[in-house]
């Protein structure tokens, strides 16, 4: 179990993400991606088992939601050994009231597949004051509202459609000046990330992923090289919280999965049950 480095939480702290190198082996990587070969083309708003494609969604690029049921390696991100600990860490809370029901909650796993021409708009930042986003460092502890960790499936380099963020964007009281200029607007245009001053693009090899929380002013640059870019993203925060959409785990994965992993899932679970049994 990789636990956070000193350095890492300075570069959280400073920056609002960190990079894992080589957060899943070369296996790992190949095994999730056999599975999206398999789904990938599901079309659009359709169930695949209990994984649903929300197809090519506005401009992002394909989305498979519920990606933790489409088999063992997604589920293997539940828990996984290289973020974990980072996760308990950052969202914080270990002997408060905020660990009633466990250390954590996944409110939302998905897949996205980006072709040529596809990105997303800038948003997140700490001017916005989100609670379910927020970054709070006090008493020498975090207390992180969601962590979300994005791991490459494909190699991401220029033209790739990479994630673009404002290093330090968590922290910053004011909106960037260019935000209102680069978010999406009502016609579905917008110009991409990585030209606002500041940004920074993150490039990353297969197995390497990005750990942010999700107050950090972030969107991506757009595709231009042919093919495909893959990631898959888990969003982490306390066991209080509640699913961002309105998918939820199925029996069948609940019954399959650890009790550990079970609680990141469900934390609640074990109260309700007896009423639906
Ligand atoms: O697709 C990306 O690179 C960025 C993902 C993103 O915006 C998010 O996780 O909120």
């Amino acid at each position: 179990m990789q636990q956070p480095s000193e350095l890492e939480k300075y570069l959280f702290d400073l920056k609002g993400f960190i990079v894992i190198k080589n957060a899943l082996s070369k296996k790992e990587v190949k095994d999730c991606n056999q599975i999206i070969d398999k789904i990938k083309n599901t079309p659009s708003n359709e169930w695949n088992g209990n994984v649903h494609s929300k197809g090519n969604i506005d401009q992002h690029g394909v989305e498979l939601q519920q990606i933790y049921e489409a088999g063992k390696p997604f589920e293997n991100l539940i828990n996984h050994s290289s973020w974990i600990n980072h996760m308990k860490h950052f969202v914080g809370g270990e002997g408060t009231f905020d660990y009633n029901h466990g250390p954590l909650f996944i409110d939302e796993n998905f897949v996205n597949v980006r072709g040529p021409g596809k990105a997303i708009p800038v948003h997140s930042g700490a001017h916005e004051g989100t609670q379910r986003g927020h970054y709070r460092y006090q008493n020498g502890k975090f207390h992180c509202g969601q962590i979300n960790i994005l791991v490459a499936l494909s190699k991401i380099s220029k033209g790739d459609g990479g994630t673009v963020i404002i290093p330090g964007s968590h922290k910053s009281n004011l909106k960037h000046p260019q935000f209102d200029k680069y978010k999406l607007k009502k016609d579905g245009k917008y110009k991409t990330a990585d030209s606002m001053i500041g940004s920074e693009e993150v490039y990353l090899n297969a197995g390497d992923a990005i750990l942010f929380v999700d107050s950090l002013c972030h969107g991506s640059s757009r595709r231009v090289n042919k093919g495909e870019r893959r990631v898959v993203i888990y969003r982490y925060g306390p066991s209080w919280g509640f699913f961002r959409n309105s998918y939820r785990p199925s029996k069948e994965l609940l019954n399959r999965l650890s009790k550990t992993q079970r609680n990141i899932v469900m934390p609640h679970e074990e109260v309700l049950s007896p009423k639906n049994n």
